[in-house]
């Protein structure tokens, strides 16, 4: 099951998730195939991540995955894939005459994407996607071999066909505009295969009637703006997280989104949440289970977010990527705040010009934010974690991606992890300034941590960017889960609580001077393949977090409760 709630009432929706037919085909191109002709010889889980089974652990290629769909009618219907690693091509059979139809194409992971297709008649069909997990910048330029974790393949989260029929609500944006009031606004998104005319529309939230009428829709796509006031509904907070659910009935369409009133906003080196200063205070967490991959069961990703709580986090960094929806529907639940970011590490200059990558970039941005504007959760974006930020020809990528957010989500603020804080070029694009740095692990010992900190507030200041919200959004150390000795020296527990302690300390006690800490990393999961890398990491894993990749914790777990708990 690929989603928490159900987002149409409505809307004939099928969920695609179960086991299809499968084969692996190895370094074949997608388009020497005849997709009518492919001969499957195993079966294989969706959402699921082939390469975490043992038959293909580690193995990389082009695969294809395969399932019958039923169509009613020949109307227009839409695919929803809730992501693919790391290229999707998808076709659809006829099997009555051995044919096949490209519907459509996608690159990147994490996201979601639809394709659509129309006038095909009603009948049984194969559904065919060929899914391909080579790291190659060619084909593929945003899932590198030489980035710090495993990139798993496969149809890694929930596939939905919806039937859209001739008019379909495209996408429903509700904002706050003021938490205390209630009131919201709402855009809804419409397109239709021919002039509507006058449609029917009805919005509702809870059991209030907001609108119940008609409205004239000309052309074949168009959007219909309201302002409401919610009167006596409570606001969203990380300790009240009250969350309201919108429904929109326009003609035979629907949609139901779930959100909370609640604003962020930026004042001098706070971050506001309805207009309170928030210290956030958490974990990185990357979406990763040695059995599953990227593919996070449901009771997983609860578990997650339960001892996140049980810490006493109040934040999450997404890292490296954009989120699994339902993660994010439970940390609107549990009062959870989220950076979300799209796909990124340690990008080079020669990536950001590269005409592809950057279009690519801001593909994976409209889908994030797409995907994810409603929640009341996610209250910052990110981009390019780590990237060439100190080079001067990199500053254009940097305006154009941080602009693009800005454009489609004002209501945000934005930021991205830097690593050069001495002389990076682009933090004054930045709402939020966020620094990764790793004192007492790649550099000095665990004594020098307060000053490296100290050092990096004063850098900043001198940069004359020191007036915005800073947020240590990477510290951390490797600690071998089991291995505690008498030096407690580098690479185990004791040194990891250690230093998790001292960073803690030192940030809990100047809340003027760091808006947020995220520590590196909430659990331990598998790097990349890559030599380079891998002969740094024990294990083929990184080994920084504070449970181990089954979840169990280490010591560092118990020191960062008791911190965080009682702060
Ligand atoms: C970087 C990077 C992380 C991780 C970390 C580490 O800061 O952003 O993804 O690789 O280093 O563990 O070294």
């Amino acid at each position: 099951m690929s989603r928490i709630f159900p987002e149409h009432d409505t809307r004939l929706v099928q969920s695609l998730d179960g086991v299809w037919d499968f084969v692996f085909l190895g370094d074949v191109e997608a388009q020497a195939l005849d997709p009518a002709k492919i001969a499957f010889t195993d079966r294989m889980a969706v959402p699921g991540c082939f390469d975490a089974t043992p038959n293909y652990a580690g193995r990389r290629g082009l695969t294809a995955y395969g399932r019958e769909i039923r169509l009613t009618d020949a109307a227009r219907h839409r695919l929803v894939f809730d992501s693919v690693h790391h290229v999707a091509t998808v076709y659809l059979v006829d099997p009555r005459q051995g044919s096949a139809r490209l519907l459509g194409d996608h690159i990147g992971g994490f996201t979601r994407f639809h394709i659509e297709f129309n006038d095909v008649p009603a009948g049984t069909y194969n559904l065919i996607v060929l899914v391909d997990n080579r790291l190659d910048y060619k084909r593929c330029p945003l899932h590198l071999d030489y980035m710090d974790w495993y990139h798993y393949g496969g149809i890694a989260r929930g596939v939905e066909l919806h039937r859209l029929g001739d008019l379909w609500i495209e996408s429903l944006t509700i904002r706050t505009l003021d938490e205390k009031t209630g009131r919201i606004s709402v855009a809804l998104h419409w397109q239709a295969q021919r002039e509507p005319g006058e449609t029917p529309l009805s919005i509702t939230c809870g059991p209030h009637i907001l609108e119940a009428g008609k409205v004239k829709l000309t052309g074949t796509t168009g959007c219909i703006e309201r302002e409401f006031s919610l009167v006596g509904v409570q606001p969203w907070s990380p300790l009240n997280p009250h969350l309201q659910e919108l429904h929109v009935q326009l003609g035979q369409d629907d949609q139901r989104e779930r959100f909370g009133l609640r604003t962020v906003r930026i004042e001098g080196k706070n971050i506001l949440v309805n207009g309170q200063p928030v210290q956030l205070m958490g974990y990185n967490r990357h979406e990763m289970h040695p059995q599953f991959g990227h593919a996070q069961p449901l009771d997983l990703l609860i578990q997650d977010v339960q001892i996140l709580r049980d810490m006493g986090c109040n934040f999450v960094r997404g890292s490296h990527y954009p989120q699994d929806q339902r993660f994010l529907d439970l940390c609107d639940q549990a009062g959870m705040l989220v950076w979300e970011e799209s796909i990124g590490w340690q990008h080079n200059v020669a990536h950001l010009t590269d005409e592809r990558f950057l279009k690519l970039q801001e593909q994976q941005l409209r889908e994030m934010i797409g995907a994810s504007k409603n929640h009341p959760c996610v209250i910052l974006w990110g981009i390019l974690n780590e990237s060439e930020s100190h080079q001067s020809a990199s500053r254009p990528a940097y305006e154009r991606l941080l602009g693009l957010i800005r454009k489609l989500d004002p209501t945000r603020p934005v930021t991205y992890a830097c690593n050069h804080p001495h002389d990076d070029l682009c933090l004054d694009l930045c709402d939020v300034v966020s620094i990764n740095t790793y004192p007492g692990w790649y550099f000095r010992e665990i004594k020098d941590i307060p000053q490296e900190l100290d050092n990096i507030v004063a850098r900043l200041q001198a940069k004359g960017v020191g007036q915005k919200p800073l947020i240590i959004s990477e510290i951390g150390a490797e600690g071998l889960s089991g291995f505690r000795d008498w030096p407690a020296d580098r690479w185990s527990e004791p040194y990891q609580a250690r230093l998790l302690e001292t960073t803690i300390r030192h940030i809990l006690a100047r809340p003027a001077a760091f808006a947020g800490l995220a520590l590196w990393l909430y659990c331990d999961f598998r790097s990349t393949e890559a030599v380079g890398r891998i002969l740094n990491r024990a294990r083929g894993m990184n080994n920084k977090g504070s449970l181990d990749e089954y979840r169990r914790p280490k010591m560092a777990y118990y020191t960062v409760r008791d911190l965080f708990t009682n702060r």
